[in-house]
């Protein structure tokens, strides 16, 4: 159950009520959408059903998110990554307009008077921007500065399949002394962000992406070991990103470079359970709880990690981060964090404010 002050209590409950109806609501609208539209249905024929219901599952989910965060912006841009990766597969984008309505009518259907009347306006609103012709913004890949263009090179490496020739580049700038933050934000953020960008236009494949994500744990390993620690000073930090979510290498590059500051960091990976980080928090006497969420479906996840922590006799500070907080920077506040910060120099900054060294 989430539970935040100064929230209104009946989005809460909305946002609980359609997290645990989402299958049942999802599959109603689907069935409702394919019994309307013989356009819609044929285009995920002859799983029609089963994959529309999964489609506005998700839908409900982030719904939930929106409601409970109050964070509309994050439903527009959800309905708008559908909608990019709709038209890179060749689905028409009208459907995600009529699979909306189709929502829409079921929730008029299931929902109290009050509860809809939250809900329609942001249906409408992410219906009507699916509705507008844009494009994905573009890449936002840059070669225009020297470590850009070391990005890129690592970047083509990787989709060439040349593991070898992608370690090969950033040892090298590793050896011209290029500080670990920026090989991490410089060059290998900018060219998995690209990476991602094609792989949800259809351009590269998941193997691709896969590829690029183990060559990219593997060098980041070979980063950290390489560069030199400040001495230990006492402060524990325990990073991890929340149960549900896989992506961890943003709050990985978190904990590396805390543990260059002197931190003893105890990186925990992706998905961990709400009690398995608190459990480490406690064994490993944390100072810091820096946890991670990628997706807006993730928050919720978030704020049952940041209860399990409060809940530990010792004080522990919570610094939370992750693209789940792009479109809602605020909702760390009703989440009962002590901050959050948006990007690997910020979280460092922050967590050196929160936690003094002690030696
Ligand atoms: C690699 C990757 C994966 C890997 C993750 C492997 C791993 N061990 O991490 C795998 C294959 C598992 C994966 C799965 C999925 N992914 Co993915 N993934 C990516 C990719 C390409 C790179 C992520 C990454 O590491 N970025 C580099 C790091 C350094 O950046 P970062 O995470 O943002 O972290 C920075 C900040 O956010 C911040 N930060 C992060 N954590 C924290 C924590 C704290 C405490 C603080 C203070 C700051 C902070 O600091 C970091 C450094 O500056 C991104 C593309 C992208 N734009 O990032 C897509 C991306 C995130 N994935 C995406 C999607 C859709 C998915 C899937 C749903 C796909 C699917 N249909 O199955 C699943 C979700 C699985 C799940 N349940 O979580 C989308 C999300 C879009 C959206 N808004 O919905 C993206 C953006 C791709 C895209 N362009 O479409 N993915």
């Amino acid at each position: 159950m989430i539970q935040r002050t100064g929230q209104s209590e009946s989005r809460l409950l909305l946002a609980e009520m359609l997290l645990a109806r989402a299958r049942e609501i999802g599959e109603a609208a689907a069935r409702d959408l394919c019994a309307h539209c013989a356009e819609a249905r044929d285009a995920f024929s002859p799983l029609s059903i089963a994959k529309w219901g999964e489609q506005l599952q998700g839908r409900v989910q982030e719904l939930a998110a929106a409601i409970a965060y109050d964070a509309p912006e994050s439903f527009v841009a959800q309905v708008g990554w559908t909608r990019s990766a709709f038209q890179a597969h060749g689905v028409c984008c009208t459907h995600i307009t009529t699979s909306m309505t189709a929502l829409s009518r079921v929730l008029s259907r299931e929902l109290p008077g009050d509860d809809f009347a939250l809900i329609e306006p942001l249906l409408s609103r992410a219906a009507c921007e699916a509705s507008r012709s844009t494009s994905d913004g573009g890449s936002k890949f840059s070669v225009d500065s020297g470590l850009a263009l070391a990005s890129a090179e690592y970047l083509v490496a990787i989709l060439e399949g040349d593991r070898r020739r992608a370690g090969d580049r950033v040892r090298e700038l590793q050896d011209s002394g290029v500080e670990p933050t920026l090989i991490y934000t410089e060059v290998l953020a900018p060219s998995l962000s690209e990476l991602g960008r094609l792989w949800h236009l259809g351009e590269i494949s998941v193997a691709e992406e896969h590829f690029a994500t183990t060559t990219t744990q593997m060098v980041m390993s070979e980063v950290r070991s390489r560069a030199t620690a400040a001495p230990r000073d006492g402060r524990v930090v325990v990073a991890a990103s929340v149960e549900g979510d896989m992506h961890d290498m943003g709050v990985r590059v978190i904990s590396d470079l805390l543990e260059l500051s002197g931190w003893r960091a105890v990186f925990l990976g992706a998905s961990i359970p709400a009690d398995e980080l608190a459990g480490a928090v406690r064994d490993f006497e944390g100072d810091l709880a820096a946890i991670s969420a990628t997706l807006p479906v993730h928050l919720r996840a978030v704020e049952a990690a940041v209860a399990s922590v409060r809940a530990l006799p010792r004080r522990c500070q919570v610094l939370v981060g992750g693209s789940a907080f792009c479109q809602c920077p605020d909702a760390w506040r009703g989440m009962g964090a002590d901050g959050y910060a948006v990007c690997a120099a910020d979280a460092v900054r922050v967590a050196e404010e929160f936690v003094p060294r002690k030696g």
